[in-house]
């Protein structure tokens, strides 16, 4: 099977961390195809940088579903445009916040998710009270700029183990949740360390999007996510107009 993931940031390097991280759990018989956005900021902190990510993303999933990807993951914690991207797509879409969520849940009854900086901790507490989760996941800022997880010589992961021992502390987490794509290839040595179940939203998406396409599953045509009427899309967004106006 052929699962695509799309880093909606442009920082090819974070995609090549997430690539690493899809494909050290994959399946035997899984093909990852990791792309990067070809547009829009080269990260996501906070709404602006989020609306203006979902054009080059809804790009990247329209292409990996022409080309044979039977389900699609975007790889970013804030779940940048899924609801855009389900409608758009006839094949399954996952955010790894709600993967990373939903995994968290069969796993502990109390959670916290740690996630970049305060920009970003508001939008992911939003979607915490979306999934349903707010009685059971609270939110954290480890004040980590999404673009020193790229830079080794940075204070981030220090940052990060300091802001995860604080849950660990003062919100009795019984699991952390990372809350940021970008650290996905620290969550084994972080659980090794801190001796409770470390979640990385990628992993959890990858192995729930198996999940859908053994199962036969995806998204549902009826209703919220049934596909965008045909219609012309003006200006800039001419290319994104949905239906046949769009192939004239
Ligand atoms: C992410 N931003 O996973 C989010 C995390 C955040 O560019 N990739 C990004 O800080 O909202």
């Amino acid at each position: 099977m052929q699962i695509l993931v799309v880093n909606p940031n442009t920082t090819a390097s974070m995609t090549e961390t997430i690539a690493a991280a899809a494909r050290l759990v994959a399946a035997a018989g899984t093909d990852i195809v990791a792309v990067t956005s070809s547009m829009g900021p080269v990260s996501i902190e906070g709404y602006y940088d989020e609306a203006l990510a979902v054009p080059g993303l809804l790009v990247e999933i329209a292409a990996g579903e022409r080309t044979g990807a039977q389900a699609a993951i975007v790889a970013c914690f804030d779940d940048t445009g899924l609801d855009a991207a389900r409608a758009m797509a006839n094949i399954p879409v996952i955010g790894i916040c709600e993967a990373a969520l939903s995994t968290a849940s069969f796993i502990a009854q109390r959670f916290t998710v740690v996630t970049t900086t305060e920009r970003s901790r508001v939008p992911v507490e939003a979607l915490v009270q979306r999934y349903g989760m707010a009685g059971r996941a609270r939110v954290r800022a480890a004040d980590i700029p999404v673009l020193a997880l790229e830079d080794p010589t940075s204070d981030a992961i220090l940052k990060l183990r300091g802001e995860i021992a604080r849950a660990l502390e003062e919100d009795r987490a019984e699991a952390i949740v990372l809350g940021c794509a970008g650290m996905a290839d620290l969550a084994a040595a972080l659980q090794r360390e801190f001796g409770v179940p470390v979640i990385d939203g990628v992993g959890a998406a990858i192995k729930q999007a198996e999940a859908l396409i053994a199962l036969g599953l995806s998204t549902s045509k009826r209703g919220a996510y049934a596909n965008p009427l045909a219609k012309p899309y003006l200006g800039a967004l001419k290319s994104f107009a949905p239906g046949p106006v769009a192939a004239e």
